[in-house]
């Protein structure tokens, strides 16, 4: 079994925090050099990682990876809350994603523009709720969920993305984790 991903990705590093027992090989791309895009093509037309191979399967998508994996190797049961909480750890992320995108693409991400507009709105919206969740202990147990919080607040924080002062239980639950398996050896700073 293969993971195809690289250091900094917060969908990737989710995927190997959550598969710190297991054994498989991990292979690392610079998906934006030429070199790693090249890679990447051969294994999927979404050019998007991660990617995981499984003799036979080629799977694409974290969620879908998690879900591929899960299922063989019955390592947990999410609630539909749960799931629904997954759907906003990914709507948050992908918000991030684009305004990085934009700010790469020299377009001015404060600007009052659409695009800009919907993906702060989700923002605001969307780590509000997570905090309120992470006080009620949605994510007392490390699981996927709560994994993939972890993977977003450190990749928020490594990229300076946004002041989480004003959400106190997001800043302690990432405190507190930083002690989970594997944390360290995947953090992007290294
Ligand atoms: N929904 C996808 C998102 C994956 C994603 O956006 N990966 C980024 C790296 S962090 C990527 O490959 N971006 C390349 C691109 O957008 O061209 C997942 O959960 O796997």
């Amino acid at each position: 079994m293969k993971l195809i991903g690289s250091k900094p990705s917060p969908y990737v590093r989710r995927l190997r925090l959550w598969l710190a027992a297991e054994d498989y090989d991990y292979v690392q791309l610079d998906i934006l050099g030429p070199e790693g895009r090249e890679a990447l093509r051969q294994h999927t037309p979404a050019m998007k990682i991660p990617v995981l191979i499984d003799s036979e399967h080629t799977v694409y998508d974290s969620r879908v990876i998690y879900e591929y994996l899960n299922q063989k190797l019955k390592k947990e049961r999410l609630s539909w809350e749960q799931q629904n909480t997954l759907t906003l750890i990914d709507a948050v992320n992908d918000s991030f994603v684009i305004m990085i995108m934009m700010d790469r693409s020299c377009i001015d991400n404060s600007q009052d523009i659409l695009i800009a507009n919907l993906q702060r709105d989700r923002i605001e919206q969307t780590l509000s709720i997570l905090e309120q969740k992470c006080q009620g202990g949605e994510f007392s147990q490390w699981q996927y969920p709560a994994i993939c919080l972890y993977c977003l607040l450190d990749w928020i924080e490594f990229r300076e993305l946004y002041e989480l002062g004003a959400y106190p239980a997001l800043q302690a639950f990432k405190q507190a984790s930083e002690a989970q398996p594997m944390v360290n050896d995947t953090d992007p700073r290294v």
